[in-house]
């Protein structure tokens, strides 16, 4: 199988990130959740790893306002040219907003830090030197494995850092700059009958965001129950989508200690809907958050759930482009990718 990955993930590496309550933790979302993936992806017989395409700007302005990707080009700079924050240098500073915009509120104020509250939503998305660049090789190795497999693999995995299904077409937060997974759909939809099945453990609001008011990509995502996790605002069973695209999007949140049978159960009634719509190419947003030992969730799925979870998904018979999200416990992180990809091998 073909993984596209990228080195310079490396280059997005903030120290911390804000929680509720202002504590500051380091980040979750850290390079070595790459390293996992790789020295696992090596030991098998089957993975081919490549790096992305160099592609331009192009895909990603299919699904990105153009003013946001300006934003997330420059603002990293501005802010040193402001002088960052007291005391810290270019290499540990770190971009994190702290005003957010009233609703409905459509101004774009000129200063960097209005700019940031407006483009972000939340403090789970710190900006560094290097983010710009890891986030733009994170979309190409998703655009890679689609265009991979419009060249007719069965499936190709894109190792994408940063995530990206919390991302908006004008917005970043929980980790995601682009939206990785987005991007390779709309890539892929204007040759193909497209859906997006997102297994991340949060809600895939950027995704369902992007999509909502289209019915030429049928989105779909299990999570947690927004009611107590990120992204809390979206991602509830009762957002099916909007205007054209009303039936086109599906929620399915689940609770707390949600184990292996809850999940399939779930994800038959959620691939029952895939094939109804009957597309003839499936993107997949991996998030390994779902596992039992993830450190910032709380469902109850093995490795041996994993494996049912790419059986289930592989039995659709369909070419299947997968884009990683979350996953943040480093020991099964490796383990559980090579499990679910096993079962498009
Ligand atoms: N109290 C992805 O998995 N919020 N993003 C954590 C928990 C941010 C997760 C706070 C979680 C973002 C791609
Ligand atoms: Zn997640």
């Amino acid at each position: 199988m073909k993984i596209f990955y990228s080195k310079n993930h490396y280059k997005h590496h903030p120290d911390f990130e804000i929680f509720e309550g202002g504590i500051k933790l380091p980040v979750f979302d850290s390079p070595s959740r790459v390293d996992s993936i790789i020295s696992a992806l090596k030991n098998t017989q089957w993975a081919e790893i490549l790096m992305p395409e160099n592609l331009d700007l192009k895909p990603i302005l299919e699904v990105h306002d153009v003013n946001y990707v300006t934003y997330m080009q420059s603002a990293f700079n501005e802010w040193m040219q402001q002088g960052g924050e007291l005391g810290l240098n270019y290499q540990s500073s770190v971009l994190i907003p702290a005003s957010f915009p009233p609703r409905r509120s459509h101004k774009i104020p000129k200063s960097l830090f209005g700019r940031a509250g407006y483009y972000t939503i939340g403090t789970n998305a710190p900006i560094v030197a290097g983010t710009y660049q890891a986030a733009i090789e994170s979309a190409h190795c998703a655009v890679s494995a689609a265009r991979a497999v419009s060249d007719g693999e069965r499936a190709a995995f894109a190792l994408c850092r940063p995530p990206g299904h919390h991302a908006g077409k004008d917005y970043c937060g929980g980790y995601c700059f682009f939206n990785n997974a987005a991007i390779a759909a709309r890539w892929l939809s204007s040759e193909y009958k497209t859906a997006i099945l997102d297994i991340d453990y949060h809600a895939g609001n950027g995704t369902q965001d992007i999509f909502y008011d289209s019915p030429d990509v049928l989105t779909i995502s299990i999570h947690a129950d927004p009611i107590n996790h990120f992204p809390s605002f979206m991602g509830y069973a009762d957002e099916t989508g909007e205007k054209a695209g009303k039936g086109y999007h599906r929620n399915f949140p689940l609770p707390a200690g949600t184990n292996d049978t809850d999940y399939l159960n779930a994800l038959a009634e959620a691939l029952l809907i895939i094939q109804a719509f009957a597309p003839s190419v499936l993107v997949v947003s991996v998030g390994m958050d779902l596992h039992k030992d993830d450190p910032i969730s709380d469902f109850q799925i093995t490795t041996n759930g994993i494996r049912e979870i790419g059986y289930y998904i592989a039995a659709l018979r369909l070419p299947v482009v997968l884009c990683m999200e979350g996953g943040y416990d480093t020991h099964t992180l490796g383990k559980n990718i090579v499990t679910l990809l096993s079962a498009f091998v």
